[in-house]
């Protein structure tokens, strides 16, 4: 099941009467032979609308046939959707040119929406045991929705064009958005080793999410997702077959430079002009021996930026061509529009050099097809290092393309190279793209994504002295955790939740240490709290730290936290209307707590909205927890103000330049210690990925947790107290 921007078909509307045309380019050409293969469905934009009545054409009957499933775009969406936020935001953000790149919210909320609308498509026309292998950039939120619909779905991505750095990459507003859609899928194929690794880095550093970096693997909760290169390649032996088809081209004795592009600013024309003048400035020996023939294919006409360059291209052309041009020749000749693919061959054939030189690209197949193509005199690839192929077509001569001098030194040696030269390196080239072409990229590609993968090793000593060494030496520590979910499961009942042995000991251990100060901060009761945990020498933040008590603490309740018992109580009774098996109320005093972990799953819906109403009628916050809804006092008062208080009472106000904070938590609640410890500690969220976090870094599960207490247990001690500053994790 593949889903794509554009079908495979494009509908256009001439004179009021529908017409179905075949779509151009690389995605269609390297996907409609598998779907024919192997059937399946693709769901994607046909280009137009269908009205009343009208049909897009059916299914080919017999084992090869794949039905299309049409997602139609209003005008609107089309405006923002397409042109705005794919073509506007992530085109020139991805290929690393952010000057370019517009951000505006409704183009990504329109985006967002039509990324819902794709994966509601995809879920409807495809089984469970499919594959849905989504497309590109305009689709980078759709696993993330389809995650939601089909949680047990498995899901691919390939993205055609490059993954920028994390320098780039993190410009964007909605970078965490858009990394958190890719990480619903299973497998995510770049074309280039580079770009994954781009995408690992900012996983890793923007999401704080473990990866494996030698096995290209991210652990997603308690999922693994896998990333790699899947170089795309064409159908080697079809453009062969095509180029030697063709007539020879009648000699009339010029030396053929060729450029075939889109027309994007992204392929570097204008750059490429000035390249090719520097050579006829630089070697007048060549005037009237050499033509740069450049075919720009018209394309997204509607945004401003490619009428600006369509402009700019003209001026250049003609300026040029005046500069150098004689009564009998035109040094460029510039073409604005597509070529049949049979001509396009012939071209590719009889060229002396094919000039490819994008300031970026995710790959670049004209530069593939040139080099299948050359099935005559051999001819050179002049190839700019900024395209994906340049990472492995190193026989070509490979250049900078914002740097005409070295472009015009390239050219003069390519129109100067020996026939045994162009020979070796053309073979060399094809040799590769004959071995890696469409087929076995689409082998490669569904290979890895039927894989089943385990899941990533426990975390280590090893990892937490990475990235917590540094950060703590010469400094006291202190550390905050949670309890339920972080420091144990959470089970079905408060009192059942209870500290394995070993993280009891390793816990100890910590807090037997002079340089470490162990904090443990919950929405239990502060007494409930101390009782469950059992060690001294630790201090405790009850009721979300509502209540303080610990060593070197003086005894702390929120001024209105007195205020509220009474009135908690209150609350409680009403909520004991709530008559439905497996739910019950905890009572914490100035808050409490409704479970409904073992009621009918079915009825915990409706018994956690009307406790939130129940709640919030009594003038408290309503705040959801597992399967619980918490009542908290409206005292604007949170875990994160605990810490704070706790930190600021036994340290003094200038805390911050003798200690070192950790923070473990593993829900909402937690969120509120994450900020306010942003910039100051070190933090981690524990558990399920797919919630946004504030903290750091992500641990998969309480095992984690252990291994950090015996870790921490069994660091040196600290020597000097905190005398020296180091750089805030
Ligand atoms: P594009 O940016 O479209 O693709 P490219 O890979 O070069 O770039 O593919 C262009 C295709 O269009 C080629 O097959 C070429 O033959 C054809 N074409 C170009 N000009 C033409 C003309 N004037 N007439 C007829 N045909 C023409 C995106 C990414 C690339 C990535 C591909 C595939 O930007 O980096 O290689 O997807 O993943």
């Amino acid at each position: 099941m593949v889903l794509s921007n554009r079908l495979p078909i494009t509908l256009r509307r001439a004179r009021g009467k529908l017409q179905i045309e075949k779509s151009s380019g690389g995605l269609v050409a390297a996907l409609e032979p598998a779907m024919r293969q192997q059937g399946g469905a693709w769901v994607g934009w046909p280009g137009g609308e269908l009205r009343g009545g009208e049909k897009l054409p059916p299914p080919k009957s017999g084992a090869d046939s794949f039905r299309l499933s049409p997602v139609g775009l209003s005008a609107t969406e089309v405006r923002c959707y397409y042109h705005g936020f794919s073509n506007r935001t992530l085109w020139p953000l991805f290929h690393s040119l952010p000057g370019r790149a517009e951000f505006h919210r409704s183009d990504w909320q329109h985006y967002e929406a039509v990324n819902r609308r794709f994966a509601e498509a995809a879920c409807e026309v495809s089984g469970e045991a499919d594959l849905l292998w989504i497309h590109d950039y305009h689709l980078l939120r759709a696993a993330w929705h389809l995650r939601r619909l089909r949680p047990g779905a498995r899901i691919a991505f390939f993205l055609h064009i490059p993954f920028p750095s994390f320098d780039i990459y993190r410009i964007l507003p909605w970078y965490r958005e858009l990394l958190r859609g890719l990480l619903a899928c299973d497998l995510v194929g770049f074309h280039c080793a580079d770009y994954a690794k781009n995408f690992l880095d900012c996983v890793e550093r923007l999401l704080g999410e473990r990866v494996d970096h030698d096995a290209l693997q991210v652990e997603h909760g308690h999922r693994t997702v896998q990333a790699g290169a899947f170089p795309l390649g064409i159908d080697y032996a079809a453009q062969e077959q095509l180029a030697r088809a063709q007539r020879a081209a009648a000699p009339n004795g010029e030396r053929l430079i060729l450029g075939v592009d889109r027309l994007d600013y992204t392929k570097g024309i204008p750059e490429r002009i000035r390249a090719f003048e520097r050579l006829l400035e630089m070697h007048p020996e060549f005037r009237e021996q050499v033509v740069l023939l450049q075919i720009a294919v018209p394309s997204r006409k509607q945004v401003t930026e490619y009428q600006a360059l369509k402009r700019e291209i003209d001026e250049l052309v003609g300026r040029v061509n005046g500069r150098f041009g004689r009564s009998d020749w035109t040094p460029i000749r510039y073409l604005y529009r597509s070529i049949a693919p049979d001509r396009l061959a012939a071209l590719y054939r009889d060229a002396d050099i094919a000039l490819v030189t994008p300031l970026r690209d995710g790959m670049n197949l004209v530069a593939k097809e040139f080099v299948a193509s050359q099935v005559a005199e051999p001819g050179v690839l002049v190839l700019s290092r900024m395209a994906g192929t340049a990472e492995t077509m190193h026989e070509s001569l490979r250049v900078n393309p914002y740097n005409a001098d070295s472009v015009a030194e390239n050219l003069h040696r390519a129109l100067l190279m020996s026939r045994e030269d162009r020979l070796a390196r053309i073979r060399a080239l094809q040799r590769r793209e004959r071995t890696n072409d469409l087929s076995a990229w689409l082998r490669d590609f569904l290979g890895a994504a039927q894989r089943e993968r385990a899941l990533l090793q426990p975390v280590s000593s090893a990892n937490f002295e990475e990235w917590l060494g540094a950060f703590l030496r010469d400094f006291r520590t202190a550390l905050f955790l949670d309890y339920d979910g972080t420091l144990c499961e959470i089970s079905s009942h408060p009192a059942r939740a209870r500290l394995r042995p070993a993280a009891r000991r390793a816990l100890a251990a910590c807090a037997a240490r002079s340089d470490t100060d162990v904090a443990i901060v919950s929405g239990r009761a502060l007494a409930d709290l101390r009782r469950i945990v059992g060690l001294k020498d630790l201090s405790y933040a009850g009721n979300h730290g509502i209540e303080i008590e610990g060593p070197g603490l003086k005894p702390f309740a929120h001024p209105d936290s007195t205020h509220f018992r009474k009135r908690a109580a209150e609350l409680a009774r009403e909520l004991g209307g709530i008559r439905e098996p497996g739910v019950w109320v905890e009572e914490k005093g100035a808050s409490l707590t409704l479970h409904y972990r073992e009621a009918d799953p079915a009825r915990g819906e409706a018994v956690a909205a009307e406790a939130r109403a129940q709640i919030s009628a009594a003038g408290f916050q309503p705040r959801d927890a597992h399967c619980a809804v918490e009542a908290r006092p409206p005292i604007g008062w949170d875990k994160g103000h605990a810490v704070l208080h706790m930190l600021r009472a036994r340290h003094g106000p200038a805390w911050s330049e003798r200690m070192r904070v950790i923070y473990v938590g593993d829900d909402e609640t937690d969120e509120d210690a994450f900020r306010a410890l942003q910039g100051l500690g070190a933090t981690f969220r524990i558990g399920r990925a797919d919630e946004p976090t504030l903290a750091l870094r992500r641990l998969r599960d309480v095992g984690a947790v252990e291994t950090l207490l015996r870790w921490l247990a069994a660091r040196p001690a600290t020597a000097t107290r905190g005398a020296r500053r180091r750089r805030v994790v």
